[in-house]
């Protein structure tokens, strides 16, 4: 349920409308936009007569939502969320590009491509360091090392990092050594793992969309992260499965404005995971930004043919570069601009 206010209503009001829904028991959650300010109350509404709220002046109006999603919906906080990640910014009219190997697998490796990736015009580095891979007998990551390696190239280049986090048992280590933790696709409906990085995570999440979620399941994940106390959630759509086997997924662009009107955060593209083929990356990301998404992740690798895990869907830095280039023309026509 939530309050929508007259506009100018002082803070005195608000905290007052506050008290009286802690009152009831709920949790609120206040929204100032531009225009409108909002109060989001969380928490069993069933027995809150709005007329009880709606008696005061300031209230210009109660409504219930029917979603069963709060924090994450766009009701809730009508204005964009914008995420800062370690100084970058994610959301509103700011454009994310993030690069990087699929897997780190060596200081070299990772320093060359971080270099070349912010030569070309991105502004984080991504890199897996735990990796979660259909078979058990494939490069499983470096670990530990993989993510020191990435600390390494950050201190080179300044580009925050993106890497994946597996296990809880981690979180403290990506706090200390991680700009923005991946929840990979096959963790998304990883309920435990979700509360975990919502309480202690204190680094914002890039929730990737589960290969076969609806748009529902995936906000519902991004509600467990917000709910257990991390507000900060990147959503960031990779394909989903459909009969079609030509390409490894599907990149779903409708999930672009899907999710710009369902909820408040920002959302990311990633087209390496979704085609599975280097030269899909192109096409489809120049199609992304023109459809309005708040960033792009693409792996970039200097020795695909050799790269340890996904080659075949990694641009070389000379494509990549040449991708940015067009990709920055594109998001000036939409609004979006690279910081
Ligand atoms: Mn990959």
């Amino acid at each position: 349920m939530i309050i929508v206010l007259k506009p100018d209503t002082n803070e005195k009001d608000v905290k007052e409308l506050v008290n009286k829904v802690e009152s009831f028991g709920l949790v609120a959650h206040v929204s100032k936009g531009e225009e409108t300010t909002v109060i989001g109350m969380v928490g069993d509404v069933t027995k809150v007569d709005p007329k009880q709220l709606e008696v005061s002046p300031v209230v210009d109006h109660v409504m219930r939502v029917s979603e069963p999603y709060k924090l994450a919906n766009r009701a809730f906080h009508p204005e964009d969320s914008i995420i800062d990640v370690s100084g970058v910014k994610v959301g509103g009219d700011h454009l994310a590009l993030i690069a990087g190997p699929c897997s780190v697998e060596s200081k070299e490796q990772v320093i060359a491509i971080a270099r070349e990736a912010k030569a070309a015009g991105a502004n984080m580095l991504r890199g897996g360091a735990f990796k979660p891979r259909t078979s058990p007998y494939a490069f499983q990551g470096m670990g530990t090392a993989g993510l020191d390696i990435l600390v390494a190239a950050k201190k080179e280049t300044g580009l925050p990092i993106v890497s994946e986090l597996m296990s809880a048992d981690y979180i403290d280590e990506f706090n200390e050594k991680v700009d923005l933790v991946q929840i990979g696709a096959r963790n998304m409906q990883n309920f435990d793992l979700l509360k975990e990085v919502g309480r202690r995570c204190t680094k914002p999440i890039l929730l990737k969309r589960g290969l076969s979620a609806t748009y529902e399941e995936w906000i519902m994940s991004a509600e467990y992260i917000m709910a257990s106390g991390n507000p900060n959630v990147i959503l960031c759509e990779r394909g989903i499965r459909t009969f079609e086997s030509y390409t490894r997924n599907t990149l779903d662009l409708q999930a672009i404005p899907v999710i710009k009107r369902l909820t408040h955060l920002p959302i990311i593209i990633d087209p390496s995971h979704a085609g599975g083929k280097w030269w899909l990356v192109e096409p489809m990301a120049k199609a992304a930004v023109a459809a309005g998404c708040d960033g792009l992740m693409i792996e970039v690798h200097n020795d695909p043919e050799h790269a340890l895990c996904d080659g075949p869907q990694s641009l070389k830095p000379k494509k990549y570069t040449e991708l940015l280039r067009q990709v920055k023309g594109i998001g000036e026509i939409v609004g979006k601009h690279v910081q």
